[in-house]
């Protein structure tokens, strides 16, 4: 069985609300070292990344507080890469999704050498991949999508020691329903691919995941990064910015079921989990039952 790698990246300095600082700690409240022990992984708990305090300022040249995302995101890159040097698999406890531009970046890389196919399965409400010049925030958390393509701010792009950690045909976006004018013009350029809530709806989350995981094959790398406010915040009320009309339980867990199906996870993002603004750990709790689903638990026996 494979050894798990939790690294926790307490800090919300890329997100618009705060509080994303206090996710790793929940998830650990949540039991979610235990949860995978139950289930037969190793389980190294790396603590808490260390990085600077949020200084709550107004966004300069577009973006807000670059200099604290670089540092954070440096120390995830750092720890990520280590976890994979090593074997294991690195889950990363955010912490707000610009950590993903350290995470994402680190595994690109150790892909490439490994001549490994990386496939990001991104699942959001948003599509993150706002730049310095459209974002009408300045909040990185929307940002780091375009970053991993190679745009973005100069700091955060090129981690991975190629200009785009991954290109536009090895990532998929599940559960969009959250997207900025100017951002449609970017996915339009880039060529994205966006499974959108329409196309959920309209082809059901087996067809749409059978679609995801058609061309993955023995020597493919999944990485899962994972925001919570993919979720409807019925469902998961612990998140800065919710968005009515995500996906349900069921659907969830099925998309987690089929990629746990394809035994080609790799390396995963837990972001956007805000204790703050959550019921009793509920957002918490529930993440750790849609990872147990993609460390491939199964409610019964097959
Ligand atoms: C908006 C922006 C975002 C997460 C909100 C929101 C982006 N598109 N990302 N919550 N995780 O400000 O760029
Ligand atoms: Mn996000
Ligand atoms: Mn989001
Ligand atoms: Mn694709």
């Amino acid at each position: 069985m494979a050894t798990v790698s939790l690294i926790g990246a307490p800090t919300d300095v890329g997100a618009s609300v705060r509080g994303a600082g206090m996710g790793p700690d929940a998830l650990r409240v949540a039991g979610l070292a235990a949860a995978l022990q139950a289930q037969g992984f190793d389980v190294i708990d790396r603590g808490n990344l260390a990085g600077p305090p949020n200084p709550w300022q107004q966004p300069a040249q577009g973006v807000r507080h670059l200099p604290e995302v670089v540092a954070w995101n440096r120390a995830v890159f750092e720890a990520v890469s280590t976890a994979l040097a090593m074997n294991h698999v690195p889950l990363l406890m955010g912490g707000d999704h610009c950590l993903a531009i350290g995470s994402i970046s680190a595994v690109a890389r150790q892909c490439r050498q490994e001549r490994k196919n990386l496939r990001v399965i991104w699942l959001d409400a948003h599509t993150d991949v706002n730049t310095e010049t459209i974002s009408p925030s300045g909040n990185i958390h929307g940002m780091p999508v375009a970053c991993l393509l190679g745009h973005g701010p100069a700091d955060l792009v090129g981690w991975s020691g190629e200009r785009a950690a991954i290109d536009a045909g090895s990532l998929d976006f599940i559960g969009i329903r959250s997207v900025d004018a100017d951002e449609r013009q970017a996915i339009k350029q880039m060529g994205l691919q966006v499974f959108d809530m329409r196309h959920i709806d309209e082809h059901g989350m087996r067809n749409t995941m059978t679609e995801v995981l058609q061309d993955v094959d023995e020597d493919t790398h999944i990485h899962v990064s994972f925001d919570l406010d993919c979720l409807d915040p019925m469902e998961a009320p612990g998140v800065g910015t919710g968005v009515r009309g995500g996906p349900t339980y069921r659907e969830m867990q099925l998309c987690m079921e089929m990629i746990a199906d394809t035994g080609r996870l790799g390396s995963l993002d837990v972001v956007e989990i805000n204790p703050a603004l959550d019921v009793r750990n509920r957002t918490a709790e529930l993440a750790v039952e849609f990872i147990q689903s993609l460390f491939g638990a199964s409610t019964l026996v097959r």
